[in-house]
Formats: structure tokens, sequence, C-alpha cells
């Protein structure tokens, strides 16, 4: 094996049990070699197999045993390595914890991320959240934040949960429609629990639909409690936030996706990783002190209601970068254990009555899922803290413990080991005083359960509100049972009357006479994913249409000018191979048209020759594929004869470059006349303005069939 330098401990702990298949020669899981594994042992050659055919028995047996469950919830994920490390030491008055306020430490992390519905072959563009798992193998032990890119829930308490499941899960009879929310039981269930309703805005909303894992925020969703090296007690929540900020798909294109690449999110992640654009987030937090707990129009304990940004800042803490794949993803992904009761000292955990129930629930559940007491020897979910625990045997159990002793406390080992020292070298549980009645009961502070969906509706663009209006109503328009439908318009005319109104048009139920509520007005502008973005073209993936006699001087000037924005162009031509250009150079195809589709891109661009564009105008997928990413909002750009091929696709009213004009961008649309060497860099820089804007939304692509 080649020496190589380890990124951290944990990689370094994971060696010890990588393994490759070079120079090896096959053996039995016993070690011994085999010289045949492709005919069983059979007396004769055409007769019966033999059970003495341990090497055949034990093949077969090790593959029917292969499947383990999959996970009740979050089935669908796809993770990666990485470090987390803090800026600075301003959280030491508030955490003991000193992976987030030691900037020397750079702690390993393994992050999951997964849709929560569909199971584990479902496909990743589906309408879902996304759950966004970190553990950080932190000097103290393991420290898990297992949150979602949306920071609210569906329900306020745990116990509600295997109903909400139930009923968003295929329904029972013919387990049907797999990862979708579009069906009766799961808006059945919305109709008779209005705490829903609040993140059922922020699922019908882009959110539900993220461009990349890598442009989707993170939230812990409960209120934690951080606690100091003395002892005090501080509310918090936390945040991730994407460098690449937050961008998110649009609902046709994800359907279509679904279908073409149903890997889509999956394969981003690593090909950006393998390609080194590693993914970063910042994490953020909102400290509340535990004066002001009551201060708030809800209750901090409730996970269906946020702390508007604008009222309580989030306040910057680190970075984590993800820089390395998994190698083997059921070793590592599939069998990573992920528990909201992992934290370390100078962390704790508030009353709210979810958070409570998870701390419940992930063990529990990996003790069917990994099979047994021992998951935490699984590489994956080792700590890189020293572990010296009492626990013995048990199913699989990896350590060989030497000695007599497997109890506390003993003194044939000296006591060890040892309970000693004082927090926060120890973990020691918050010492929370608390009172009352043993009670079957909502806390009345529980029961807002419509000003936070208002706030979340009032603080959309247009765009994004239509967007919300067309999802209820494709949404609804699945279920069944009219009366559902209705019950939902109910609940949504206590959120916004003009929300209400448009969705029962779309659905054929009467629109409510009048606002139930009243909409308050209030916003929180952080809560839109258009208001301030961040604009960047790094890593947009850019399809460049061409054909034999294709301008090859532009094309070159335009994959350098994308690349050179960090951007990714890929040559789409009629047929895989070379392409032999204008000026008798040839170059290589990227990929054929047909086994791509616009759908796959941020942006497309068709570059000059008029035999290129002749050949690609006869060709539907070429045509298709621009007024399809037109419709879905793409920049899409020519120059030269390839704004033809924008004639024939077909982009309404779009003004397009004629040869008097220089260059015309018009509705993220960017022309020239110009090609090859007398295109002005201008051309360049306005189409990569225009894909770091993402998407544009002022275009009229109603009439647009794609
Ligand atoms: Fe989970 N959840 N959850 N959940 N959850 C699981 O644990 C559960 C909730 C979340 O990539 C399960 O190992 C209950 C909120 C993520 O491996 C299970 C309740 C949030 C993942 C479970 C909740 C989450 C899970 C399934 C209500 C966002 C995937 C398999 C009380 C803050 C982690 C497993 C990974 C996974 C239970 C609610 C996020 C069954 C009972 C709220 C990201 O234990």
């Amino acid at each position: 094996m080649p020496q190589r330098d380890f990124n951290d401990e944990k990689d370094q702990q994971l060696e010890s049990v990588r393994t490759d298949a070079e120079h090896t020669r096959l053996t039995t899981q016993q070690g011994v070699r085999v010289d045949h594994t492709d005919d069983s042992l059979t007396a004769g050659a055409r007769g019966p197999t033999l059970l003495e055919d341990f090497h055949a028995r034990e093949k077969i047996t090790h593959f029917d045993h292969e499947r383990i469950p999959e996970r009740v919830v979050h089935a669908r994920g796809a993770g990666a390595y990485g470090h987390f490390q803090p800026y600075d030491t301003w959280l030491a008055e508030y955490t003991a914890a000193e992976f987030l306020t030691d900037p020397q430490i750079r702690t390993p992390v393994f992050v999951r991320f997964s849709t929560v519905a569909g199971s584990r072959g479902s496909a990743d563009t589906v309408r879902d959240v996304r759950g966004f798992a970190t553990k950080f193998y932190t000097r103290q032990g393991n420290y898990d934040l297992v949150g979602n890119n949306m920071p609210v829930f569906f329900i306020q308490d745990g116990i509600k949960f295997p109903d909400f499941v139930h009923a968003v899960k295929p329904e029972p009879h013919n387990e049907i429609p797999q990862a979708q929310s579009a069906h009766d039981t799961l808006w059945d269930f919305v109709a008779q629990q209005p705490e829903t309703m609040h993140m059922i805005m922020w699922l019908m909303s882009d959110r539900a639909l993220p461009r990349s894992y890598r442009m989707m925020q993170g939230f812990g969703v409960h209120t934690f409690r951080l606690v100091s090296a003395d002892g005090r007690g501080t509310f918090v929540k936390f945040h991730w936030k994407p460098l690449l900020g937050t961008h998110s798909l649009v609902w046709d294109e994800t359907q279509k996706i679904a279908g073409k690449d149903p890997d889509f999110n999956r394969r981003d992640l690593w090909e950006a990783i393998e390609t080194g654009d590693f993914p970063e987030w910042e994490l953020g937090v909102q400290l509340v002190s535990e004066d002001d707990e009551h201060s708030f129009d809800f209750d901090l304990l409730d996970a269906t209601k946020i702390i508007p940004e604008e009222q309580v800042p989030v306040r910057p803490v680190g970075r984590l970068v993800l820089d390395r794949n998994p190698d083997n993803f059921f070793a590592e992904t599939e069998q990573v254990a992920f528990h909201t009761a992992n934290i370390v000292p100078g962390i704790d955990f508030s009353n709210d009555p979810l958070l409570q129930a998870r701390n419940f629930s992930y063990l529990d559940t990996q003790l069917l899922r990994l099979g047994g007491p021992n998951f935490a020897h699984i590489p994956v979910n080792r700590p890189v803290a020293p572990v010296h625990t009492n626990q013995r045997d048990g199913f699989a159990q990896h350590r060989i413990h030497r000695g007599r002793t497997s109890y506390f406390d003993n003194s044939l080992a000296g006591g060890c080991p040892a309970v000693s020292g004082q927090f926060p070298e120890v973990f020691t549980h918050y010492q929370e005083k608390v009172e009352g009645a043993k009670i079957r009961k909502r806390s009345d502070s529980f029961k807002d359960f419509y000003s936070q969906a208002t706030l979340f509706y009032n603080s959309m663009t247009q765009p994004e509100k239509d967007h919300i209006v067309a999802a209820f109503r494709f949404e609804l328009g699945k279920v069944e049972q009219t009366e559902i439908r209705a019950a939902v318009v109910d609940h949504l005319n206590h959120v916004d009357h003009g929300l209400a109104t448009q969705v029962a048009q779309g659905i054929g139920v009467p629109a409510p006479q009048q606002e139930a509520t009243p909409n308050h007005g209030r916003s929180s502008p952080a809560l839109s994913q258009l208001i301030s973005p961040v604009a960047s073209a790094k890593t947009r993936k850019v399809a460049v249409l061409i054909a034999d006699g294709v301008d090859g001087i532009g094309t070159r000037r335009l994959v350098s000018a994308l690349t050179q924005a960090g951007a990714i162009p890929e040559l789409l031509a009629p047929a895989d191979g070379m392409v032999r250009c204008a000026n008798d150079e040839d170059i290589k195809a990227d990929r054929a048209i047909n086994t791509m589709a616009s759908v796959l891109y941020d942006a497309v661009v068709v570059p000059c020759g008029p035999d290129s564009v002749s050949t690609l105008s006869k060709d539907g997928y070429a045509v298709h594929f621009v007024t399809e990413a037109f419709k879905h909002g793409k920049p899409v750009g020519a120059f030269g004869a390839g704004i033809k091929l924008l004639r024939i696709a077909n982009l309404g009213e779009t003004r397009l470059a004629s040869s008097e004009d220089d260059v015309v961008s018009d509705v993220g649309v960017v022309t020239t006349p110009k090609a090859e060497k007398s295109m002005d860099d201008q051309y360049f820089e306005t189409l990569v303005a225009q894909l770091a804007k993402h998407r544009i939304w002022d275009r009229d692509t109603a009439a647009i069939p794609a």
C-alpha cells in the first residue's frame, strides 16, 4: 500500500479496516484460497449439487443476508466526510464544547443528506424535506446534529410521529405513491392537524426542491441548550448556511429529473467532491438567555416555530467543509447511525417534546437496523475519543476486552474504568428545575398554528408565492376526496385569504367567502431565497450544443470563460466522439445530446456555425433542449448563427440580437451576432452574470411548451 497522508484522526482510524482487491487472490471468509467460483460442486457434470460445497453455500448464504432494514424514514441518502472548525473563541462564553470554541481544533465529521418519505431506491428530486445530519467526531465524544433543510417540523409532540409517517408514506393497501406527498392520507392528516400548517408551507415552497445538497440550508430545528464551563445554560438554535447560496429547482424539472437521473443530488455531491469543488457551510447560532425564555409570542419548545432572524440574529461560529467521499456506500453511508442524544459536555437538551421523543427513537431504531447493541463498533460510528465501558458481549462484539471485571465499582481492576472529573471534563446533565403534575395535555402555549405560516407566506417574493400556490394546486389536485381538499383550503384561509382563494380556484372547491383570520402583515425577509441571494456561477453546469461545422474558436473561448468563472461547461453533440469545427480543427464532444437533457444543466449555450446550427435545428432533442431550459427559467446563450436555433426553439417575445447589435441580454437570454475572435469579452461576462443569478423569474413562460 502506498503511504498516504490522512485528513484527520477519523480518516486514520478508518484506514485499519479498509481493504483493497488489487493483487489479492480469491478466498472464502475463512481465508482459504479457491480455484473456481463459477460452477457448484456436483455429483457428475449434470448431477445434483453437493451439500459439502462449503464455498457455494457460504457465497449464497452471505448474499441472502446482505440486506438490512432500510431506515423507516430518511431511507434514501448520500454522505461525505469533512471537517468543522470554529472561527473564533467567542462562543466559549456560552458553551464548554471545545469543538465549537477552539479555532485550533479541526473536528472530523461525517454528513448524511437524505429525503424523508421515499425508500432507498427512490428518486432524489421529489418534493420532500431533506435531512442534514452531521456526526462530529469530537475529542470529547461523538456529537450528532440531526437536522433538516427546513427549520420547523410537522408535529409538536413525538408521540404523533408514527401517525404522521404512516400518513405520508405510500398508502398501505397498494403501496402507492412512492416518495410523494400528493395523496389522500397525507392531506387527510394535514386537515386533521392544523399544527402542520407552518411546515406544510415550507413543504409546498421551493425549499422542498433543492438544486443541490450543496445549496441547501440546514437547521437543528429544536431549541437546544448550550452550557458554559461555569454551568450557565443558554437556549440555542443551530443553522447551516451554504456558501454557494440556497437554490432550488422548479417542479416540472424535478419530476423530469426523477426519470432522467434519479441520482441527481447524490451524483452532484459525489462529483463536486471528486473534482475538488468542496461544498462548504457556515454554522451559525441564535442564542436566547434563560431569562428571555418567555419573551416570544410562541413557545421556544414548540418545533413548529422559528425565531425570526430579524428578532434574534444568527451569529457565525465556524465552517464545515466536505472533502472526502466514502469508500463504500453500505459500510459508511448506510451503516452510519445518528442519534439526537449523542451530545458532549457543553450541549444539552431542552424540554421540546419532539426532541425528547427523538432521544428515545434513534437508539431504538439502530438496534433493529444494525442488528444489536454493538453498532457503535461499526467503523463509521466509532468515536475518535477513547471508549471504555463495562458493556460486553452482544451480536457482533468487535472488541476483545481483557481482564476479569466488567462491572462498577470494582476493586480487582483498581475501580476502572473510573468515574472521576468535573464538568466540563465529564458530561453532567444540566440541572434544570422542573415540577408539575403527570399530565397528558398539549401546553396552551403551543396552540397558535397559523401565524408563522402566515409569516412565511408574507416573506416570499411573488415568484416564490406563485410556486407555493402551484404546489398546493398540484398536491391537492391529486387528492381524491373533495372533502379533504376543502378542509385544507379552510386551514389555508387562516394563513392568507388570497392564498386560500387561489388554491381553491385550481382544485374545484368553493373559495372561502371571507378571511378566517386577518393576515397580520408581518414578514421575515431572511426566509425568502430570492430577497438577498448569493450570486455565484461556481460549479454551475452549462450545456454547449455543437455539431460538425461549429465555430471552434468561439466555442473554446466560451469554454475558457465559463471555466474561469468556476462553471462546468459540457459539449453536447448529436453523437459521441469528435466534432469537426468550421476551421477544420477537431473538438471532442463530452456527451451525446440524447443521453442528457436540459433538466440536468443550469444553462444552455448555442455557439455559431451555420452548418452546426443547421444540423441541430433538425434534431428535436436539441430544439427541445433550448425551449425547456428557457421554460425552467435558466440562462440561455447564443452567438452568431447560434441565434437561429433560439428562434426555432420559440422563446416567446424575448429580444434576440440582430446584426446591428453588440450584446443583447433580455430576460436572461444573452446573444451576440458576433463569433470567433470578434466576440467581445463583455458577451461572456454578461452570460456569466446571468448564470450566477441561478434562475430568471421575470419571464413569461406560460405559453412555452416543454
Ligand atoms: Fe428523525 N428519525 N425523527 N427527525 N431523522 C430518523 O433514525 C424520529 C425528526 C432526521 O441520515 C430515524 O436512524 C422521530 C425531526 C434525519 O441517518 C428514526 C421523530 C428531524 C434522519 C427517526 C423525528 C429529524 C432521521 C430513522 C419525532 C429534524 C436521518 C432511521 C419525534 C430536526 C439520519 C434512523 C440519517 C432519522 C425518528 C423527527 C431528522 C426512526 C421519532 C424533527 C436527518 O429514529
